[in-house]
């Protein structure tokens, strides 16, 4: 298998066949793990009646896929189940909220529920009478309205319920808000929670609240001094989640931003690279919020036809408010580290300038490298170059890993063939700007591999640390054709994907390169080849659970 399908992740999840996209409904549930996904039971490509398919985990690595949940069957879903999310109403009752593309090819929002709360499975789903719940309202196209979050509920015993969907009018985004009594009849409220005109079509709106002070979870209803609310948008015309921090006033129902959402590259990005349509949950026995994301492809059609697969969920990742108040910081769950497996350390070694080495004894294919570097002599050799108002993507896109600068480009080369003639550059430059210091983060897929007709766009963006008194710290997931890199401990994220013609399997390596005038120090460098996680076992392997 594996030399036939060199691209299949082993450690993040996806079904072994077909198309894959946005990760639906996901929850803790019962001592469950529960993650649902759009999935095209026909084939590896987009398809025109969209399901959605249903996994449950333990601890998010080890997965049983069950039953589809929610097929095309009445009306108000004949022609796709797409995007929705779940909300756990009192009474222990999960609820999923999802569009349907009813038989008039129109987006309309349904309800449906277990059908069995006593299978510790929840295998079964049973779609409301009621349907659709929501429907079109004025001035929104059929065609632009879609993806309920998980709702809240205001403050009191009787706090009504909120939803939002989102939407566009004459080009303006928004997340439409819906509020409800009793989670089946839903009135749109008068305002959206939130617009930003000329942004296109918002997918996949998430509305949470992130505490201040500490980087706990909290539940998606709690609305009090003690944090700050996150509005993530799905920008359907280019294909990056953004968020804005801001607070919310239930009594209102008034969200109000710090900064506005423009659909530029100054706005904040869960990821820099390919990373889409996410959605969070609060995990309540952890007190963590977690973060599903879709990696989709770069690779064309004609591959995923080829390969009879196509789409990735990132590693699930914890999400919480930097202490700064000013951004998110994402970091891997901690149950990953269960499949590292053999490792190798390298501990308080110079990387002189212009210098190259391997990193050996690990599968390069399928490993997790966390490494510090440690910089010397700044403020002589940093190179002077006013950052302000330039697009990070774009400086490194103006300078691959070999242009030597003043202090970097240092990191790694992953995914590399012995000569370089393949390899995924993750690595950082630092640049003395007109207020200080300025790290730039790259992860350049240009060489990634020798093959034709991939997207190979370089990402980038800035990492907020001051690099004279912090080290550089990174952390990469490789998984065979996605590149997961943590910068900052989790303050600048970017995934890739890519399909090395040659560093493949075993013959992949791992190097650690040096392309700046001075010389930098690795202070630590831990590097484990990772296990496999079982996944896709046919439902008979329930006891694995
Ligand atoms: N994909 C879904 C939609 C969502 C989009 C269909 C985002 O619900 O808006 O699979 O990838």
């Amino acid at each position: 298998l594996e030399q036939q399908q060199p691209y299949l992740p082993s450690f993040h999840f996806r079904p072994p066949q077909n198309w894959l996209n946005d990760p639906n409904g996901p929850m803790w549930y019962n001592g469950m793990y529960h993650l649902f996904y759009q999935y095209n039971p026909e084939g590896p490509l987009f398809g025109d009646k969209m399901v959605w398919a249903h996994s449950v985990s333990r601890d998010m690595i080890h997965w049983v896929d069950l039953d589809l949940a929610l097929t095309p069957t009445e009306p108000f879903d004949m022609k796709s189940c797409w995007s929705g999310s779940i909300t756990i109403v009192p009474g222990n009752i999960p609820m999923i909220l999802y569009t349907g593309i009813d038989s008039n090819g129109v987006q309309v929002q349904n309800l449906a529920f277990p059908k069995n709360l006593s299978d510790p499975f929840l295998e079964q789903w049973e779609k409301s009478t009621r349907n659709p719940i929501m429907t079109p309202p004025q001035g929104v196209p059929g065609d632009f309205f879609r993806d309920p979050t998980t709702a809240w509920r205001d403050p009191g015993p009787d706090g009504k319920w909120n939803v939002i969907v989102g939407g566009l009018i004459k080009n303006e985004g928004m997340a439409i808000l819906y509020q409800s009594e009793d989670f089946v009849s839903w009135t749109k409220a008068e305002h959206p929670l939130y617009s930003s005109p000329g942004t296109g079509m918002w997918e996949c709106p998430d509305f949470f609240p992130v505490s201040l002070n500490s980087s706990n979870g909290v539940d998606t209803s709690v609305v009090d001094p003690s944090v700050k609310h996150v509005l993530k948008i799905s920008s359907f015309s280019n294909v990056h989640d953004y968020y804005v921090l801001g607070s919310y006033a239930p009594k209102t129902s008034k969200y109000v931003p710090g900064n506005e959402y423009t659909g530029s590259s100054t706005d904040l990005r869960y990821d820099y690279g390919k990373f889409y349509a996410s959605k969070t949950f609060f995990d309540q026995p952890k007190s963590r919020r977690i973060l599903w994301g879709w990696a989709n492809e770069s690779d064309t059609m004609e591959d995923d036809l080829a390969k009879g697969w196509a789409g990735v969920q990132a590693i699930p990742r914890e999400i919480w408010l930097h202490s700064s108040g000013k951004q998110l910081v994402q970091w891997p769950v901690e149950e990953l580290n269960k499949l590292r497996g053999q490792h190798v350390q390298v501990l308080d070694e110079k990387l002189h300038s212009g210098s190259v080495f391997e990193v050996e004894g690990i599968t390069a294919s399928q490993a997790d490298i966390e490494i510090e570097f440690e910089l010397h002599s700044l403020e002589e050799s940093a190179e002077v170059f006013d950052t302000t108002g330039t697009d990070p993507q774009q400086l490194c896109s103006d300078s691959n890993a070999s242009v030597k600068g003043g202090v970097g480009p240092f990191g790694l080369l992953a995914l590399a063939t012995k000569e370089l003639t393949e390899h995924t550059a993750i690595f950082f430059r630092i640049f003395k700007g007109s207020n200080g210091f300025v790290v730039l983060m790259c992860s350049d897929q240009r060489k990634s591999s020798l093959r034709d007709g991939l997207d190979k766009t370089p990402y980038g963006a800035f990492l907020e640390i001051d690099p004279q008194h912090e080290k550089i710290a990174l952390r990469t997931l490789i998984d065979h054709s996605i590149v997961e890199s943590f910068g900052g401990g989790g303050k600048t994220c970017i995934s890739s994907r890519v399909y090395p013609k040659l560093a493949i399997n075993s013959e992949a390596r791992l190097f650690v390169f040096n392309n700046g005038t001075v010389d930098v120090a690795i202070s630590s460098l831990n590097a484990w080849s990772m296990n496999t996680a079982q996944k896709n076992r046919p439902t008979q392997s329930y006891a694995l659970l």
